[in-house]
């Protein structure tokens, strides 16, 4: 198979962030190991590479203290590049954890001062993905959590960031926005602790809101594997909530410190069964929030790039060869066939249904005795992945 079969199109709808390729290599131990890239370069160069388009914070794009004009030009030159190189914008976010003012959250800053600011950037940053074409927006919560349980109630926490919510909802509804928000959960870093952390957890919070159906997740592979939790599962729940409003896809090994690697570099076998899901029932953008190695420049980070969507696409080609392959459908067949008589659905409770259900001969000795073929399911699963087959 030549690498040809895996060259990224458009249509695949493959998007990064402007933070993502735009990293330079930073962590808490050393400064930036590569120069900085602008925004108008990463659309150029993604573009190349068959992305389909880019997405971004506020101040990815305009620096936070740029005036109303230095603002308007830089929106303006970064459209021309858009148009010029076929890009969208499909998702927008606001950068709520950077800013000194964020350091003890921002919708659930103790400071109410603080928590208008963060409102008032937000519907500004929203204002600016409208008018980049975004329908998505993004909530990543970064600051807010705590490390010092005795300095805030997080039940007050969650009422704060529900009312700013409630308030973005209808802000969005009011302009004629037309977004739908995603809310991306994280365990811990930078916090200690970050309320909400996980997609789960943000399924129920999302229920309590005013306008629940406007609001949906955005998980992240490596954040809900820091909780140590399988992301096939965390998605399918988010799917058939009908909640999976966007994806951060990365890769990451196992629960540590967010590492936002290259996707498809480490967790091959879970990776496969997202994106078969995805493949048949996700339709919006495949977002990669991933950055290069730190020790590579510039040319590792387009290499970077490239390799996260070839590894979704090989995936996808991995995944149509297991739904094709005769002996696993077989197994598969064979593994989901019980007796006729006890094959029909569940259906609605009834209290006839209840008691025919009470009368059933069911042998839980012949029940236990099925054999279940996953040793060699799971071979030849792997078989598959190896390339072997
Ligand atoms: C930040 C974070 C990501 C979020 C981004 C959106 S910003 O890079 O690590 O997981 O998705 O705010
Ligand atoms: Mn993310
Ligand atoms: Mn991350």
């Amino acid at each position: 198979m030549t690498s040809n079969n895996f060259k990224p199109n458009p249509e695949h709808k493959f998007t990064f962030g402007l933070w993502t390729v735009g990293n330079r290599g930073r962590d808490p131990f050393g400064d930036a190991t590569r120069p900085s890239l602008s925004p108008i370069k990463m659309v150029k160069e993604l573009s190349r590479l068959g992305a389909y388009g880019v997405n971004l914070h506020d101040n990815d794009l305009v620096r936070i203290d740029a005036s109303p004009e230095e603002r308007n030009r830089i929106v303006r030159e970064f459209k021309q590049a858009l148009d010029d190189h076929g890009m969208k914008v499909p998702m927008a976010t606001t950068n709520l954890f950077y800013d000194p003012v964020f350091k003890d959250g921002a919708f659930t800053s103790n400071d109410p001062g603080v928590r208008l600011y963060a409102l008032q950037k937000t519907m500004r940053s929203m204002d600016l993905g409208a008018e980049l074409g975004a329908h998505i927006y993004v909530f990543w919560g970064g600051r807010e959590g705590a490390e010092v349980d005795a300095a805030k109630d997080p039940r007050e926490a969650l009422k704060w960031n529900r009312e700013a919510l409630n308030f973005l909802c209808e802000y969005s509804m009011a302009c004629g926005y037309d977004y739908k928000f995603a809310l991306e959960a994280k365990p811990n870093e930078p916090r200690g602790d970050i309320y909400l952390p996980t997609t789960g957890a943000m399924l129920g919070f999302i229920a309590t809101l005013d306008h629940a159906e406007m609001v949906g997740v955005n998980p992240e592979v490596g954040h809900e594997q820091m909780s140590g939790l399988n992301f096939y599962h965390v998605v399918a729940q988010a799917i058939e909530a009908g909640k999976l409003f966007h994806i951060d896809l990365n890769d990451q090994k196992g629960p540590r410190f967010d590492q936002d690697l290259r996707f498809g570099s480490e967790s091959i076998k879970n990776l496969f069964f997202l994106v078969r899901l995805l493949e048949e029932s996700y339709d919006g953008p495949r977002h990669f929030d991933a950055h290069s190695y730190r020790s590579e420049n510039e040319e590792g980070v387009w290499e970077f790039a490239a390799g996260c969507m070839r590894n979704y696409l090989i995936l996808k080609q991995k995944a149509r060869q297991f739904n094709e392959d005769a002996e696993i459908q077989a197994l598969l067949a064979e593994i989901h066939s019980s007796a006729p008589e006890y094959s029909e659905p569940l259906g609605a409770y009834s209290r006839d249904r209840a008691e025919k259900i009470k009368a059933l001969p069911l042998d839980r000795t012949e029940l236990a005795a099925k054999k279940l073929p996953y040793e060699r399911l799971d071979q030849l699963t792997v078989d598959i992945l190896f390339g072997v087959r």
